[in-house]
This record gives structure tokens, C-alpha cells and sequence, in this order.
């Protein structure tokens, strides 16, 4: 196949993930093995890893027992769960093998929380719940972004059949009057709902969507505002002088096939706009599907290793992967007292080694290739981190033009390779740029330039 990326196990058909044994197909089987070897960390159950701590802090915004914690889902879940019971149609981009790690046609590795959301809006009794999970995708290689992270679903639904009078908003609304309020100037320029971009949903009255979304939001935003207080006070504990950038967030109009209307929350980060999380109005076809058709209300899905990087200042999304005590050791003990939270001291920072490949697209890719014949970017990131691992710090397309007589597309990307934990040598990084420039020839078929 296409992929360098086989696992040590791949001349086997079967893989063994979290005690599971899955029969591959090799049509499809498309894991690399750092991302199999990630199946077995589960960050955010390692106490004092700075994921679990974040995750705690989380949690206690959202208190038990209105809340009930799902820690341990499997990430081995089927295309129905992770696609079809949340309305993802068919031909949906987020299925094809360029972007989903797949084992066979039907069972692949989450790529994200709401794949249980069906599932325990189905067995869960409570108002709400929280699920918290390692989640894969192939994706791009940034500070940001990282092929495994961690996210947290949350949700919380009101039964008409329980609520006072049946009254949906006057609940929700009774509700959002006993959350805390913050004074932190969010910019939302949204409507509650828009008829073209965010509709509503049929089912739901104009005053429950708008109840539901105000809860949802300032839920969320209580949330961020306590991170950034827990943030505030660590580093005043370190320096009595420290004074923070004020905390901006603002919330834009999104869309997810399972919630309607939809938001992302963004967060101002070291001079950028980071996404931190999705969120909307719950679609009811999911209560209808789950058994539970009187219940509704909203659904998030947060970016743990988001959230955590603002927490302790992290400034590279691979450092959560580190097995460097340098880092590890940081967080001792803070999972029994987060008022000892403390944030991460960069140990000294390792030189970058950019360098650049440039190479003609082949005009058909080879046959049988998992791109199906079309280059896709998250393939050349996907050779990058199999040649390189956690030494590629960022691949960004340069350059991309095509040629006017012969029509050849030309693409040119930037790798930068930097070790967090030593200073690499111009001949590593000349070594490690070599491999990946003979794994594009030999697995996307380019011509390099
Ligand atoms: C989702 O995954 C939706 N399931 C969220 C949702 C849940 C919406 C419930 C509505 C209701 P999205 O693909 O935007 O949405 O990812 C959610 C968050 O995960 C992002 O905001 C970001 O914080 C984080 N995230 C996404 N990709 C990566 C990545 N490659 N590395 C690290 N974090 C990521
Ligand atoms: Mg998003």
C-alpha cells in the first residue's frame, strides 16, 4: 500500500489495542506505529500528567452528581459510532483514509468524543455527563497539532416530561441563573440562532434554543475564566510581580452534523486566536436514536492539550508525550492539590534546523495508494512524523504553483526539525530530511526538484 507507515505487526491480521484483538483489513488498516504505541499512554488518567490535572480542573466545573465522568471508553470504536449515529453523511471528508486511522472498513480509532455521545445519552441516567479520552487523528504537524490528543464531551439535557410545567426554557433559564458570573469581556457578535447559517432546529421553540445556548456558553466560559484564574495564581506563587495579559475569548458560528445552532470557542494565545472547543444545541434526532425523545440540550467537545497548554504555558503540544523527567517531575504531587499547580519551566530551548523540499506532483498516483489517487497533504505529514517523530516541530506548504506548458503541479513545503530535549546536529536533521525526501518519492510518487 501507500503507507510507509507500517506497524511492526502489519504482515499480521489481527492488531491488539487497549486488550482488544481487531481483525485488519489491509485494504484499509492504515495505523503507523507511534500512533498504535500511543494507545497505551492514556495521558489523561496519568496522575500528575499535566492532561489529567487539566482534566480534573474541568471536571470541577462541572460537579457531580448533575455530571457523571466516563474515563474509560475504548478507542476502538465502528464507523456508526463515530460517523453514521451523529448524522455525518456518507461521502463526508472526516471518513476518507487520509484524514481517519482506520483497523478495517467498519472499526477504526475515535476521532473524537462524540462518538460515545449516542451510546451514553442511552445508558446515562443522569442530567449530564463527561467523557474524557485519547483521540487520533491524521492531521497537520504544528505546535497545535498533534495526530493523538485528548478531548472532553460534555453534556447536559432537561426532560420535558420533568421539568416544571414542561416548560423547557424557564428551567434552562432558572438553571443559568445559578451559575456563577464572571466579569470577562467576551466577544460574541453571534445571534442566538440564524435562519441560513445556524438554524434552528424544528423541534425546539426560539426561546429554548436561546436558553439552551446562553447556558451552554457561559457554562463553557466559567470554565476557561477559572483555567485562566488557576493560571493567574501559579505564576503570581512564582513571581509576586507577574502581571498576565488580560484574557480575551470570543465565540464564532460553526457547524457540526450533530448539533444545531454550533459555536467554537477561541481563545487569544502568544499573539494568535486559538480553538479550543465545539459546542451546540444538541440535534434531537440523537435523543429520538437514543430512546430518550423527551430529553434536550447541549453538547461541547473540548481540546484537552488546548486547554492545558494555556494552563501551564506549554509552548508545543509534543511536550505531553515527553518521558523527560525534566518535564514530568514539574507536576509532582499536583493532582492531590491543585493549589500547588505550578507552571512549566522550559528546560533550555534547542535550535531549529528548517529545510526545505520541493518536488513535482506525480500526474497519477500510484494505483492501489490509500489517496486514491489524489496527493493529500496529510499523507507528507504522515512521512514526515513516521521518518522523524517528535523531532518535527512544523511542515508548512511554501510554495505551490503549476506549470504553464507541461500543467505539472509544483509543491514545497518547510520542516522544521527541533528536538525539545537536546540540540540536534546539522547532520541528523540533513539525515532525517534525506529520508523523508527518498519516503515522498517512495510512497507518493512525486519527482523531487
Ligand atoms: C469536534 O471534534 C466535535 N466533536 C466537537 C463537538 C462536540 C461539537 C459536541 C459539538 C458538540 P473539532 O474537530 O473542532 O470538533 O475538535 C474539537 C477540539 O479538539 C478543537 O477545538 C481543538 O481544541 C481540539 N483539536 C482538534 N484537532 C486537534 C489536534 N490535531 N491536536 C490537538 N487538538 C485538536
Ligand atoms: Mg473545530
Amino acid at each position: 500500500t501507500l503507507l510507509s507507515s507500517k506497524p511492526a505487526n502489519a504482515s499480521n491480521s489481527s492488531v491488539s489495542i487497549r486488550g482488544g484483538t481487531y481483525k485488519t483489513d489491509p485494504a484499509w488498516f492504515n495505523v503507523p506505529s507511534n500512533v498504535l504505541d500511543a494507545t497505551t499512554r492514556k495521558l489523561h488518567l496519568q496522575k500528575d500528567h499535566p492532561v489529567y490535572i487539566t482534566r480534573q480542573i474541568i471536571e470541577s466545573n462541572f460537579p457531580s452528581p448533575t455530571y457523571k465522568y466516563y474515563n474509560e471508553y475504548n478507542p476502538v470504536v465502528s464507523t456508526h459510532q463515530n460517523f453514521d449515529s451523529l448524522g455525518f453523511p456518507p461521502n463526508h471528508p472526516g471518513r476518507a483514509l487520509s484524514d481517519t486511522y482506520y483497523i478495517n472498513d467498519k472499526t477504526l480509532l475515535r476521532t473524537h468524543t462524540s462518538a460515545h455521545q449516542a451510546d451514553t445519552f442511552r445508558a446515562d441516567e443522569s442530567e449530564g455527563y463527561l467523557i474524557s479520552a485519547d483521540v487520533y487523528r491524521r492531521d497537520a504537524i504544528d505546535r497545535s497539532h498533534y495526530p493523538v490528543f485528548h478531548q472532553m464531551e460534555g453534556a447536559r439535557s432537561w426532560d420535558r416530561n420533568k421539568v416544571p410545567n414542561g416548560d423547557i426554557a424557564a428551567a434552562v433559564r432558572a438553571g443559568l441563573k445559578t451559575l456563577p458570573k464572571h466579569n470577562v469581556e467576551v466577544e460574541d457578535p453571534n445571534p442566538p440562532y440564524h435562519d441560513e447559517r445556524n438554524p434552528l432546529q424544528d423541534c425546539h421553540s426560539a426561546a429554548e434554543a436561546q436558553a439552551i445556548g446562553e447556558h451552554l456558553k457561559r457554562s463553557l466560559e466559567n470554565m476557561v475564566v477559572d483555567v485562566f484564574s488557576r493560571a493567574k495564581a501559579a505564576a503570581l506563587r512564582e513571581d509576586p510581580t507577574f502581571v498576565d495579559e488580560p484574557l480575551r475569548m470570543r465565540w464564532v458560528e460553526a457547524y457540526f452534523p450533530f448539533t444545531s445552532p454550533s459555536w467554537e470557542l477561541e481563545v487569544y494565545y502568544a499573539g494568535d486566536w486559538l480553538e479550543v472547543l465545539g459546542c451546540g444545541v444538541v440535534r434531537q434526532s440523537l435523543y429520538n436514536n437514543a430512546g430518550v425523545p423527551s430529553q434536550l440540550g447541549w453538547a461541547f467537545g473540548i481540546g484537552i492539550d488546548r486547554i492545558a497548554m494555556l494552563l501551564f504555558k506549554i509552548p508545543d503540544i509534543r511536550l505531553f508525550w515527553s518521558q523527560d523527567q525534566r518535564f514530568l517531575s514539574q507536576f509532582t504531587g499536583v493532582s492531590d492539590n491543585l493549589d500547588k499547580l505550578n507552571r512549566f519551566a522550559p528546560f533550555s530551548k534547542y535550535p531549529p534546523c528548517p529545510k526545505d523540499v520541493s518536488f513535482w506532483l506525480a500526474s497519477t498516483s500510484p494505483a492501489g495508494g490509500n489517496t486514491k489517487g489524489n496527493f493529500h497533504e496529510n499523507d507528507v505529514m504522515e512521512i514526515v512524523r513516521n521518518v522523524a517523530g517528535d523531532v518535527v516541530e512544523d511542515v508548512r506548504l511554501i510554495d505551490e504553483f503549476v506549470h504553464p506548458k507541461t500543467g505539472r503541479k509544483s509543491m514545497a513545503y518547510r520542516i522544521v526539525y527541533r528536538s525539545l530535549e537536546r540540540t540536534l546536529t546539522n547532520e541528523e536533521a540533513n539525515s532525517f530530511h534525506e529520508s523523508v525526501r527518498e519516503a515522498l518519492v517512495r510512497e507518493l510518487g512525486v519527482e523531487l526538484r
